[in-house]
């Protein structure tokens, strides 16, 4: 009796303790962040500096890639042989006649038509030529983006997110167009950009054990490579490049003109996929948070540990160890921005997002700075956070917008800004 008094005592005890700890890892107080080191992104191995934009092309580039695959997001295979696209609809007269809407179906091997995602794409009719394409993964399937009722429903696994309006992970009629607000397709059409989107859950349902659904197992025959030597954000950045694969055989779009966005998680998935791709030519990170554009270092809200807690199939199994140690990851997340260098990006916080560590996020895009100088570009210009909706900034620019975690229209105007000025005929 006692002694089952005094075990019960010591689990709770330890559970307290627990909780105390868990507590405590996450810092909101600035006075707390503490100091530290950020790794040199000029830095050879050789302990000399990278001097010119070729030496960073040739050699530090494919090493910090390397780096970021090896203790981080994983391998990122090619794209499959036997890809091929299939039109399912295309509608000459959507949104009123001022777009063009078609729905392509990506497969992605012959040997296995499960493996496969579907792209909803949007193309002004008042654009001639070839036009500039902003894409995007999306979080609860194409017909969430518009109310238009001719999007086809996804039929993936879904999160029973409230929000989304599923029913046993299964899409409604009712979640059409539930996400519009974060898809300003109208305004996008009307400034001459198409839009290209997908259900990020057609490469990898989010969950622990999606993988077993998703093509880190299906396509690892074709792809020649295992499930645990990639993540989840592996595979939704590889889905982003066939994306790219399909667009690229689009005649309406330019390939060259092609701006990768993404949102939080999706944000993650999208600079580790523009490190990889080059094909994109612009990027946009939206309150991608740790893991994403916010420095790993810097102790100020989401840490390694708690995503890794939280999502352990996010990243690769050796991103655990670096749970209580960012200080000895090898990279740091001002390194990914820099894989984007010399093209343009666009880094951006929210205000009430502390979670994504708006500071974090900020200095990361200002450590990106001297690879951005190799190529003669410029960066944010500025040393000090700027004021709440105050976009900074040349071909690296900075916002911090007011207002919660999301990709709003506040948002997606400055994008197009970013875009007019170097896309816009
Ligand atoms: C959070 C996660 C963040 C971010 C976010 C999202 O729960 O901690 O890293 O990715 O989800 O994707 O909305």
């Amino acid at each position: 009796m006692r002694f089952t008094y005094l075990l019960l005592l010591i689990l709770f005890q330890n559970l307290i303790l627990k909780v105390a700890a868990q507590a405590s890892d996450v810092n909101y107080d600035e006075t707390k962040v503490g100091t530290y080191t950020l790794p040199d992104p000029l830095l050879l191995p050789s302990g000399k500096k990278v001097r010119s934009a070729t030496e960073w092309t040739q050699q530090q580039r494919p090493r910090v890639l390397q780096l970021f695959a090896e203790n981080v997001y994983g391998k990122m295979p090619g794209r499959t042989t036997d890809l091929f696209f299939k039109t399912r609809s295309i509608d000459s007269f959507a949104l009123d006649g001022k777009a063009i809407r078609k729905q392509v179906r990506i497969y992605f091997s012959k040997q296995d038509t499960t493996a496969s995602m579907d792209v909803l794409l949007y193309l002004p009719k008042k654009r001639p030529g070839k036009v500039p394409v902003f894409i995007g993964l999306n979080f609860a399937g194409n017909q969430t983006v518009s109310s238009d009722p001719r999007i086809f429903l996804s039929n993936r696994w879904i999160a029973d997110d409230a929000a989304y309006k599923t029913v046993n992970h299964q899409a409604t009629e009712a979640s059409r167009g539930i996400q519009a607000q974060r898809w300003p397709v109208d305004t996008l059409i009307a400034n001459g950009y198409g839009l290209a989107t997908a259900y990020y859950g057609d490469l990898e349902p989010d969950y622990p054990e999606g993988w077993k659904t998703g093509i880190r197992s299906s396509l690892q025959t074709t792809l020649h490579i295992k499930p645990e030597e990639w993540s989840a954000i592996g595979a939704w950045a590889w889905g982003l490049s066939r994306m790219m694969d399909y667009l690229e055989s689009e005649p309406n779009v330019n390939a060259h003109q092609i701006i990768l966005t993404g949102h939080s998680r999706l944000g993650k998935a999208a600079l580790w996929a523009a490190a990889n791709d080059t094909r994109f030519a612009m990027v946009v990170s939206n309150e991608s948070g740790e893991g994403g554009a916010a420095l790993a270092r810097r102790w100020y809200g989401e840490t390694i540990e708690r995503i890794n807690t939280t999502f352990p199939h996010w990243f690769v199994a050796k991103y655990k160890s670096y749970n209580n140690h960012p200080e000895k990851l090898p990279v740091d997340q001002h390194m990914l921005l820099a894989l984007i260098a010399p093209r343009p990006l666009y880094v951006a916080s929210a205000q009430d997002d502390q979670w994504s560590d708006p500071k974090g996020e900020f200095l990361s895009a200002k450590n990106a700075e001297p690879v951005y100088a190799l190529f003669g570009k410029k960066g944010l210009g500025i040393s000090e956070m700027p004021a709440v909706n105050h976009p900074v900034g040349a071909e690296i620019r900075y916002h911090m917008r007011s207002g919660k975690h999301d990709m709003n229209l506040y948002d997606w105007t400055h994008y197009i800004q970013f875009a007019d000025a170097y896309f816009k005929k």
